[in-house]
């Protein structure tokens, strides 16, 4: 294959990110010989679990299922502490993978990919680098932690790659409050989604919170222990559940290793990546006695699967969704003290699970504490931001520090950001500018040889994202070896296999609840984004069958050439 003239080199695949998906891509893609780089904008490996170091940021899949399946010795011999990894447990766990499977002399860290053009002629990535956002860390203090790993010295070049794998992330790209003012705030601002490595001691001090989704949840019951007074501004109550964190206890370890294939076998069927039994009963058409049992079994579990997976129309019938809505509204009443908070923290503008439902560590009762005020924005929207704090229509409350826990521009996000061009110059912007279109949330027409880990139009952010990102990244490797022993030079899918999949992705969507929801699901929280649903509903094992028939049939929809 001809080389670009301006490449400094040429790889047989560049992958785009370090997280769970970019590490297992790397050590698969290798493994069929490759000659792979994977550029990291972050100082160091890990993806969501090095970036999202917030008071309280923990998993809410079990450790033992959200993990790696690919390696028996990995699976059998690495020890989880706690039921529900924290944020540093799993970025312990990734950067064993990293270093147990020798990956990080192909990873440059804080470099960012910019720019990426296929070259007609070459069949080839030519793919532009600059400085990431984690540079300076590694640079400085991170580069110890990293040793080893190749720092940003590549920053600011151009490579050449046959196949382009982007594993950027569904939750990676960050979004701030369109608010005025914010660069004016003279107190500490941080983004859930950016914490300070440093930790932040919000001792003494007056802190606000903006947003109450998972980040914001899970943070609040922490920042509230420390903070002198807390203020959470909420523009739209969420549901959640409490977790029920424990200690794993080397027994439920043992046990479940001991069952491991068949379990990781029934997850890769499952709807949501997580084994479980398929309901047979409606909602409606059990006694309400009964159902209320249902629902507190769920709520004891601390699962937030299980109460979607109760009844056969939770997420397909309004009238059926009230009844486990109205549940959980019901504790809310049961644990918040004051009536009017109780109201305010009651979600009613949405079906429960239509946003990612959230879990909790004492969430509700934070706001039994003298020390914690809520803002209901619905009532009285911010205005701006302020050199001293926020301003609402009520009058303005100054801060110490302000807590953007504000969420991401979601699936498509860190993917637009880099400027993309296929065939013809073509950027995948302008082909993404009323959303999303993919095949298989795989490839996308006009753009050969580039994959996306749960891309959009995949069951990805509906699932067990591990379970979800093995798949993907399986399904690439092999699709990799077929080309290459086949000696295709690239493959790229066809419009109407494109065009299908994503009338398909749509129709599965309005079988369900979710388009009735304004969430990131929908891309309904980033002003101006495109109005459609973003991952698959059809769930991860019928999605897998797919995907596997279509690798059968010599990789049908796309065209190899
Ligand atoms: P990421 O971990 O997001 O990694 C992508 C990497 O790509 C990032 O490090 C980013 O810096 C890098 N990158 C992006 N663009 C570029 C570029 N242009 N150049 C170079 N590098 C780039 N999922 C679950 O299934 N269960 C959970 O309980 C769960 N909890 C979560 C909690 C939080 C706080 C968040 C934010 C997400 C959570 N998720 C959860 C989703 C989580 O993102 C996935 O589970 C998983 O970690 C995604 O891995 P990834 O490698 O695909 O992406
Ligand atoms: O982000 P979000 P997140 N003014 O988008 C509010 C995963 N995750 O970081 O709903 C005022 O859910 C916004 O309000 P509204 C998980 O998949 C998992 O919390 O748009 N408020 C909302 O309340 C999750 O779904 C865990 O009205 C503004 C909040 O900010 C995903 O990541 C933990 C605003 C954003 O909530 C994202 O979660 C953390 C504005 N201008 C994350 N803009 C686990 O527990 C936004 N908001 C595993």
């Amino acid at each position: 294959m001809a080389r670009d003239e301006t490449a400094a080199a040429h790889f047989d695949a560049v992958v785009v990110g370090a997280g769970l998906a970019g590490l297992y891509m790397l050590h698969r893609l290798r493994r069929l010989g490759l000659r792979v780089r994977v550029y990291e904008a972050a100082g160091g490996v890990g993806g969501t679990w090095y970036w999202n170091r917030y008071p309280g940021a923990r998993c809410d899949i079990e450790s033992m299922e959200y993990s790696y399946s690919f390696s028996l010795e990995l699976e059998q011999e690495w020890v989880w502490t706690e039921k529900y990894p924290s944020q540093p447990e799993l970025l312990r766990y990734i950067e064993h993978v990293a270093d147990r499977f020798d990956l990080r002399r192909d990873i440059r860290l804080g470099t960012r990919v910019a720019a990426a053009r296929f070259d007609e002629a070459a069949s080839h990535w030519v793919i532009r680098t600059e400085p990431g956002e984690g540079a300076a860390q590694v640079a400085g203090d991170d580069l110890g932690r990293d040793a080893g790993t190749h720092a940003g010295t590549d920053a600011g070049e151009t490579v050449s790659a046959q196949f382009l794998v982007m594993a950027t992330g569904c939750l990676s790209a960050v979004k701030s409050p369109e608010v005025e003012g914010l660069e004016r705030f003279e107190g500490d601002c941080h983004h859930t989604g950016r914490w300070p490595h440093e930790g932040v001691d919000f001792t003494g001090r007056r802190v606000a919170v903006i947003g109450t989704g998972s980040s914001g949840i899970q943070s609040i019951p922490i920042i509230a222990e420390q903070a002198a007074h807390l203020t959470v501004f909420q523009r739209t109550p969420n549901f959640s559940m409490p977790a029920r964190n424990v200690p794993l206890d080397p027994e439920t370890q043992r046990a479940m290793k001991a069952g491991y294939p068949e379990h990781r076998r029934l997850a890769r069927e499952s709807l949501f990546g997580i084994p479980a039994d398929f309901p047979v009963k409606s909602a409606l058409e059990v006694r309400p006695e009964e159902r209320e049992r249902r629902y507190q079994e769920s709520w004891e579990k601390g699962n937030l699967v299980d109460i979607l997976i109760s009844y056969t129309d939770i997420l397909f019938d309004r009238r059926a969704n009230d009844t486990a809505a109205e549940f959980i509204r019901g504790k809310i009443r049961e644990i918040v003290a004051d009536p009017d908070v109780a109201s305010a923290l009651s979600p009613t503008d949405h079906p429960v699970g239509t946003k990612r439902p959230c879990l909790d560590s004492g969430y509700y009762a934070t706001y039994n504490r003298d020390d914690v005020t809520l803002v209901d924005l619905q009532r009285s929207p911010i205005v701006e931001i302020t050199p001293k704090g926020i301003r609402t229509t009520d009058g303005e409350h100054e801060f110490d520090d302000i807590v953007l826990a504000t969420g991401f521009d979601a699936m498509t996000g860190a993917l637009l950001s880099i400027d993309i061009r296929g065939k013809g110059g073509r950027s995948l912007r302008e082909k993404w500018a009323e959303g999303p279109r993919t095949y298989l949330g795989i490839g996308t027409a006009g753009f050969p040889n580039l994959f996306t880990v749960t891309g959009p139009g995949s069951p990805s952010v509906l699932s067990n994202m591990v379970v979800s990102i093995e798949q993907h990244v399986e399904w690439i490797a092999d699709c990799v070896a077929f080309l290459r022993r086949r000696g295709f030079a690239s493959i790229d899918a066809t419009v109407e296999a494109e065009d299908a999949w994503v009338e398909h992705v749509k129709e599965m969507g309005d079988l369900t609840l979710y388009p009735t929801a304004d969430s990131w699901f929908m891309g309904a929280n980033v002003p101006g984004k495109p109005r459609v649903i973003l991952p698959y509903c059809g769930g991860v094992g019928v999605y897998r069958q797919k995907c596997d028939e279509v690798a059968a049939k010599d990789y049908e929809g796309f065209t190899l050439s």
